[in-house]
């Protein structure tokens, strides 16, 4: 750059030619002139929350200068990028996570220190950031680390919402939901981008338009929304590359509604304005129960024009050729949710750009690639073709026009089969006539991916059947991973110093194959005995946090036996329950002299109940009425206590994890896709108490039945036990626990009645009778284990020893290379 604009370059260089600094005193500064100048705080006096926010403010800085070099690179090279869909992102606390890929937390934690503060104090000071449901969100996250770290080409696409997934409240043992407004204390770890705004359509009608001699469709839309970016950069760690996870936020278009200021009801139209951001406000709460609500359907389109619109700009910022679309761009769908991405690609490219139909299918065709994490047919998103007509009448003609050259082609090689034709048919002609998200992503989509090895063959067998006979090479899987940095690094920073002091490096933090290294150990007894003092004092922290919150003192002898996630009747937190019940009903009939030998259990329950969900709001009420009956009763004392934890989170499952001895993977065989807390548990050197389902089949590989507890039917059992009906020899134990908790032994007679029925002979389709036995049995194996202390502490080194195959790592590596097509673009400065 020469003349004017190069002095000016070099003035601007010569004021910034360093990068910040990062030693104590510059950090130090850092922290205060942010307490003073954007905190607006004295820097003689502020708490520790204007500390949290000042420190962040200083990683936030440090993290654009790597953010800026990243994309201008990226630029630069221009490589062929993934962009990853989602409608949820579950990315918890962002300052740890930072500090720790950056590689700066000790000096961070020692610059804090000379200011008189304690770093962990000021790192709880920040909220979650919970836009997600739970596996499905945190896994999308997981991935975010995992792109950035491989220095992968990567930008992830989500929604902004203003209110979170809900905080849970329980009283009196019932689970309250309240509104999780996180962005009220202002969020650091984003950067809002005024400027990079689209117009997003809605409603309206479709009229047809002469062009250059060529026949186009223009959609005159109802309504018209501003899309406004709010870009948060993902650092990678041991890299400089730092990546965008670009967030929509929904605003009112200015350009639209002109006319109602016109007509005089100047209030009324402001309010009516206002409504737009009604869009990204709210999160909804249900995973896996699929409603037609438009709000919803609104969500995702909004995000998907938002972001397609998006990426065809940056495209062409480049390119001129449509035909070099596919080299540069790869769209991933992470579920159905962001399924209508296609169609709008589809509308852009024929509508706007002006490409014939089939050359715009066949740029579709090729950078499209779909992941489900559904095992059942009712879980699949279904449109209702009303509300698609009314809200995008141009999408609905062009999946009408997608669908039917799909099932002509179909026909052409299967014939006149009208129950496969139909069934195939991304229209369902039922009583309400819908649109099959799934059917239209496989259609369109140049692979389909199961998220485990298990979770594909069932896909295969069951609700994509029909499609994996008409196209076997389309369909992959790619077992989820969890990533290191957080699981372990993160939140479990002595386990991650004790691994690299035994292994006589770091480099398992970004090669986590290097963790089997452990396993030549395993048997040693030094490093036995500096394992069992980590995990110690995870305890420890574990059992301060179940005090201070609910008051209960538990005895660090105990086996912490926790079951965390969302509760669903798949996930059979009522199994755990009913096994609790079991156990305390034996320590009550069993003589005083033999309660010696009960090995002690602090059993932990955590998770969220989906609002509208009355089975799995009954289990959290009777996991209270459980606890409160055994925890209050002194024959048990501390052989046996039961601890519901309030609002599991990203943040909460970083504590519990660590402090975990054994973890409980208890779903039905066949439902549960993958499973992706099992993982990090693992990585932790926790044991698994599991079913053989989704990822555990491949857990098993790994760390070998013998260092796990399995039990239960596996899947190919369930739809045999399934079809033959109730059994008639009923486990007498198993009758015994559900009949004490319908006769009101623990309270609520009346509600739990219903709860009762969803087990009993008949009733029991997640067949928690049939597999109670072996659920025990089971039990009983990991009692036995835990006596044996230097047996359990070998089983639980191996655990972590062979996680390395569950690192997200290593699932985004496999996408790269066979789904996506891209490579690492690591930038150089
Ligand atoms: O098995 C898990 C899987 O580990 C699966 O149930 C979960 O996804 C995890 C990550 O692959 C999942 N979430 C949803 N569907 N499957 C879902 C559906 C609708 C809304 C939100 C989430």
């Amino acid at each position: 750059v020469s003349g004017e604009q190069g002095a000016k370059a070099e003035r601007m260089f010569a004021l910034m030619d360093r990068f910040l600094k990062n030693d104590p005193i510059s950090l130090q500064k850092d922290i205060l002139d942010h307490v003073e100048y954007t905190v607006a705080r004295s820097r003689f006096n502020f708490d520790d929350f204007e500390a949290y926010q000042a420190l962040s403010h200083s990683v936030r800085d440090r993290l654009i200068e790597r953010w800026h070099d990243t994309q201008l690179y990226f630029k630069r090279k221009d490589p062929k990028r993934v962009y990853f869909l989602s409608l949820e992102f579950l990315m918890g606390r962002s300052l740890s996570n930072s500090v720790i890929n950056l590689g700066i937390r000790d000096q961070y934690a020692d610059a804090l220190g000379q200011l008189g503060f304690e770093y962990e104090v000021v790192a709880e000071q920040e909220g979650d950031a919970a836009l997600g449901n739970g596996g499905l969100a945190r896994l999308s996250a997981c991935q975010m680390d995992s792109l950035a770290t491989l220095d992968y080409p990567a930008w992830g696409y989500g929604l902004r919402y203003q209110y979170g997934l809900f905080r849970q409240v329980i009283l009196d043992g019932f689970q309250h939901e309240q509104p999780d407004y996180w962005l009220n204390f202002g969020n650091p770890w984003e950067i809002e981008r005024i400027h990079v705004t689209y117009p997003v359509k809605f409603y309206g009608t479709v009229e047809d338009e002469t062009l250059n001699g060529g026949k186009y469709k223009v959609w005159i839309p109802g309504e018209m929304v501003e899309a406004v970016a709010y870009d948060n950069p993902i650092p990678g760690y041991g890299t400089r590359n730092t990546i965008t996870l670009r967030l929509w936020a929904a605003k009112p278009s200015d350009q639209y509604d002109i006319e109602s200021y016109n007509t005089g009801d100047y209030i009324n139209a402001v309010v009516n304005r206002q409504k737009a951001e009604t869009i990204s406000s709210v999160l909804y709460p249900d995973d896996r129960s699929y409603q037609g609500k438009e709000l919803r359907l609104k969500q995702q389109y909004f995000f998907v024009s938002a972001s397609v619109q998006d990426i065809i700009r940056r495209f062409k910022d480049a390119h001129s050729n449509f035909d070099e679309f596919p080299e540069k761009v790869a769209l991933q769908l992470n579920d159905t949710h962001p399924s209508l991405a296609i169609v709008e690609v589809m509308r852009i490219l024929v509508d706007e750009e002006h490409l014939d139909w089939n050359r715009a299918s066949d740029i579709v065709g090729k950078i499209f690639s779909f992941t489900s994490h559904t095992v059942i047919a009712e879980g699949l998103e279904k449109i209702p073709v009303d509300l698609l007509a009314s809200l995008l009448p141009r999408h609905l003609q062009i999946i009408y026009s997608i669908n039917f050259k799909f099932v002509e082609e179909l026909k052409k090689k299967i014939g006149l089969d009208y129950n496969r034709l139909s069934r195939m048919s991304i229209i369902e002609e039922g009583a309400v006539k819908s649109i099959r998200s799934a059917n239209l992503s496989i259609v369109c989509s140049h692979t389909v991916n199961g998220v485990s090895r298990v979770h594909l063959e069932l896909l295969k067998a069951n609700v994509f059947k029909d499609f994996y006979e008409l196209w076997p090479e389309k369909f992959q899987f790619k077992t989820n991973g969890v990533t290191q940095r957080r699981w372990i690094v993160v939140s479990n920073p002595s386990l991650s110093a004790l691994i690299s002091k035994w292994l006589g490096t770091e480099a398992w933090i970004r090669d986590v194959e290097l963790l089997t290294g452990l396993r030549e150990y395993a048997a040693d007894s030094f490093l036995q005995h500096e394992w069992k003092m980590v995990r110690k004092v995870n305890k420890m922290r574990l059992a301060e946090y179940i005090e201070a919150m609910s008051g209960l003192k538990v005895s660090l002898d105990a086996m912490f036996d926790v079951q965390i996630k969302r509760i669903h009747e798949y996930k059979r937190q009522l199994l755990n329950i009913l096994g609790i019940i079991h156990r305390y009903d034996c320590i009550k009939n069993m003589e005083k002299s033999d309660r010696r030998k009960v090995v002690p259990h602090v059993c932990i329950i955590g998770g969220k109940a989906a609002p509208g969900y009355e089975v799995a709001k009954k289990i959290i009420k009777l996991c209270h009425a459980v606890a409160e009956k055994i925890n209050n009763d002194s024959d048990v004392g501390d052989l046996l206590k039961l601890v519901f934890i309030p609002d599991y989170n990203v943040s909460v499952a970083e504590l519990v994890i660590p402090g975990a001895d054994l973890s409980q993977h208890l779903s039905t065989a066949g439902n549960e896709a993958s499973g992706t807390g099992s993982m990090k548990f693992l990585m932790n050197g926790c044991l698994l108490l599991a079913t053989e389902d989704g990822s555990t089949v491949e857990i098993i590989e790994e760390i070998g039945a013998d260092n796990m507890f399995l039990f239960g039917s596996k899947v190919h059992d369930v739809p045999i036990l399934r079809e033959k009906g109730p059994d008639l020899k009923v486990n007498l134990q198993f009758a015994r626990v559900v009949r004490m908790v319908r006769d009101g032994y623990f309270g609520f007679k009346d509600y739990f009645k219903s709860l009762c029925d969803t087990v009993e002979v008949g009733n029991d389709f997640y067949l928690l009778g049939s597999d109670f036995e072996s659920y025990l049995e089971a039990q009983a194996a990991a009692d036995k284990a835990f006596v044996d202390q230097e047996k359990w502490t070998q089983m639980s080194i191996l655990s972590t020893a062979g996680s390395g195959r569950f690192s997200s790592d290593r699932t985004i590596q496999d996408y790269a290379e066979n789904t996506w097509g891209i490579e690492p673009c690591p930038c150089p400065f």
